[in-house]
């Protein structure tokens, strides 16, 4: 992979405040009803909360985002595997859980972050033979709010990316510095590097993960990126993050090398898991933070996203990308969607396409001839992004 210019390195430290004093929980779990969240806005703010599908949502349901949205939200999903049972018909054949209660949610799609356990859980389940502790007990209950981006417009993005090359003109352009040493967010000896300063009047941090300390390559791919993003948004608490990145695209789902494409949906493609439910939590299919009006303004194609730790894509990968519909596939998208959700922060997938997964050339190949042209349509496309962003509450993008 290419050589990029050096970085620029700050070392007057510019502390960035942060906007809330402890980071919000993560969802309980449900095997009751299945839930989904929904972000409203009441008396100007921005809230979101869980509710029952089928419920009604009170007065204020006509002022919903229109597709829901969420960190990553995993709502009702059409990612994930088709093979989900009727909502009201127990699944678990194999699985004596020893509980009535514990009828698992059968949304397609949705995610175990946002579901809530029945009132006595089972200690122990029966798997395929196997006694198994049950889950540990959930949180407490308490639903935390969005981040205080509802109260008023948006000051701090995290832009969270995989490699050095893609980056670069980003930092360059909003002229960020790296973050010095004694202002580090990041464990001692984490190769992951922030890069900061205020745009407009946006303060932004770009996050990525650094070189390998052994290869010396970037560190993509999904452990690096969950990493990088717990750790950033932990620290930073962000009222968005952007994940950027270039993507192979599938030309029979309308893909072509420069397009930039916004994820309705991600999900994982080599997480394979062929036991009941776990094979569901194994996709981790999502719905994203919807953006219609980022969408129709900066004119970004929409697709769903599937992610997995390799550039190629086996047999087994295909089938599951084709199971999640995805038009784009990436190494990174779905794993920064957890993460997101874990702190229930609004999160934005903008991918170029690099390479065509379902053409005729070799995927490393094409990827590499294409990432400096392809990087630069993604530079233009996030500046307009940020741009559109800059002065604008979360319920207006
Ligand atoms: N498949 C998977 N990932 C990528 C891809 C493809 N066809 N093209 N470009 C990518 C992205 C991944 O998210 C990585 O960050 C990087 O580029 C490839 O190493």
């Amino acid at each position: 992979m290419s050589e990029s210019p050096p970085l620029p390195h700050r070392d007057e430290p510019t502390p960035s405040k942060s906007r809330h004093d402890s980071p919000p929980k993560s969802s309980p779990l449900s095997t009751a009803l299945p839930l989904r969240h929904v972000y409203t806005r009441r008396r100007g703010h921005y809230h979101r909360s869980q509710v029952n599908q089928g419920e009604d949502m009170g007065p204020d349901k006509e002022e919903r985002q229109p597709t829901g949205g969420g960190a990553s939200q995993a709502a009702r999903s059409s990612v994930g595997p088709d093979s989900t049972p009727p909502a009201d018909q127990p699944i678990i054949s194999e699985m004596d859980t020893g509980s009535p209660l514990w009828r698992l949610s059968l949304g397609t799609g949705s995610s175990p972050t946002c579901q809530r356990r029945p009132a006595s859980p089972p200690r122990t389940i029966r798997l395929l033979g196997f006694e198994l502790p049950a889950m540990a007990p959930p949180p407490p209950s308490e639903q935390p709010d969005a981040p205080a981006a509802g109260a008023g417009a948006i000051s701090k993005v995290l832009i969270v990316m995989a490699m050095e090359t893609e980056a670069t003109p980003l930092v360059n352009k909003f002229r960020l510095v790296e973050a010095p040493a004694h202002e580090s967010i990041f464990p001692k000896g984490a190769t992951w590097t922030r890069f900061y300063g205020n745009y407009k009047d946006l303060h932004l941090d770009l996050v990525m993960p650094g070189k390998d300390v052994v290869f010396g390559v970037d560190s993509v791919g999904t452990v690096s990126a969950s990493l990088v993003a717990y750790a950033s948004i932990q620290a930073l608490k962000p009222d968005l993050i952007i994940n950027a990145g270039t993507a192979g695209g599938f030309k029979t789902k309308g893909a072509s090398v420069g397009d930039v494409f916004l994820a309705s949906d991600v999900a994982f493609h080599d997480r394979r898991i062929p036991i009941p439910v776990f094979d569901m939590y194994g996709v981790g299919a999502r719905k994203t933070f919807a953006a219609p009006n980022i969408l129709k303004e900066l004119n970004f194609k929409l697709g769903k996203l599937s992610t997995g730790d390799s550039l190629d894509m086996s047999p087994q990968d295909e089938e599951m990308i084709l199971k999640n519909d995805a038009t784009v596939k990436d190494m990174e998208g779905a794993a920064v969607a957890y993460v997101a959700d874990i702190f229930s922060t609004p999160a934005i997938f903008v991918k170029a396409v690099t390479d065509i997964v379902d053409g005729e050339k070799p995927t490393a190949e094409e990827f590499l001839q294409n990432l400096i042209s392809v990087t630069a349509a993604l530079d233009v496309a996030v500046t307009k992004m940020i741009d559109f962003i800059s002065g604008k509450r979360i319920t207006d993008l």
